[in-house]
């Protein structure tokens, strides 16, 4: 890490901790004065006390080269345990919940494109095939909640791997079947803890959560894992985000 970014590091942990005094915060925020979770404790702090212009400017306050160069691929978040789990977990998106898109199982593909050598795409029985894993993370919503939840399916470095994925290039991009989009960093992307995941505490992803499929990212804020996915591609061409293009910033680690 060099100097200057060592400096901005130093200060952005010492504003926080400023802003931590008060018990009633540090209450609600636990043991979060860490870098990893410093976002929690943005989000958290300005709902209560601050408008949303000064939650994004705070969340943007982490500028992208801040992010990318503190963020290290071996890095891990925090998992739990399965009486952790909030239930009921909350949904979000930008409607409400009657109106998040129904896929059909049956005729849904998979679609890949751009620097990617198997382009070819994949049936939800295919993605079903490959070796499964689940985790347990706390999910962070820059709005101002967090909630821990079970996710299962395929380890996302392992599906980038098989699909020959060119892992050089810069971004990997999402396209969701409700006009949602986004974008992670490769490093992200291949992190162990990133997953492809069809399952929710065990059991089908349900429509809200994002059949048929979520990228779940536990270093990512909740706006940066894309829910009904339907294409996947690879690119050096920054393809920004939904809410990363009216502001949010994109490197939206937590
Ligand atoms: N396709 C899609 N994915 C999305 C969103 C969305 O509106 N559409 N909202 C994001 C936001 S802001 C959050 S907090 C989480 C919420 O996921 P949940 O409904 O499983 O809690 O989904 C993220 N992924
Ligand atoms: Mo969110």
């Amino acid at each position: 890490m060099d100097e200057e970014i060592k400096k901005d590091k130093d200060a952005i942990l010492k504003e926080a901790d400023g802003l931590l005094k008060d018990p009633a915060r540090r209450r609600l925020l636990g043991n979060v004065l860490t870098l990893g979770g410093l976002s929690l404790a943005t989000g958290v702090a300005l709902k209560n006390y601050g408008s949303v212009k000064e939650m994004l400017t705070r969340i943007s306050y982490f500028n992208d080269g801040v992010q990318g160069a503190i963020f290290h691929p071996s890095s891990r978040a925090p998992v739990y345990t399965e009486a952790d789990i909030t239930n009921p977990f909350p949904f979000n998106a930008f409607y409400r919940m009657s109106q998040a898109p129904v896929v059909d199982p049956a005729t849904y593909k998979l679609e890949l494109s751009g620097k990617i050598a198997d382009r070819r795409p994949w049936t939800l029985p295919m993605l079903q095939a490959l070796p499964q894993t689940s985790q347990i993370t706390r999910h962070i919503c820059v709005e101002g909640w967090s909630a821990i939840g079970k996710w299962g399916g395929v380890r996302f470095s392992d599906f980038l791997k098989r699909v020959g994925a060119d892992t050089t290039c810069k971004y990997v991009g999402f396209k969701c079947a409700d006009g949602y989009y986004t974008s992670i960093d490769m490093p992200t992307a291949l992190h162990d803890q990133t997953l492809l995941t069809l399952t929710f505490r065990d059991h089908v992803l349900p429509t809200w959560y994002g059949f048929p499929m979520k990228l779940r990212m536990p270093t990512k804020l909740g706006y940066k894992n894309p829910k009904h996915i339907m294409e996947i591609y690879v690119t050096n061409v920054f393809p920004g985000g939904y809410w990363e293009d009216q502001g949010y910033n994109w490197f939206g680690g937590s």
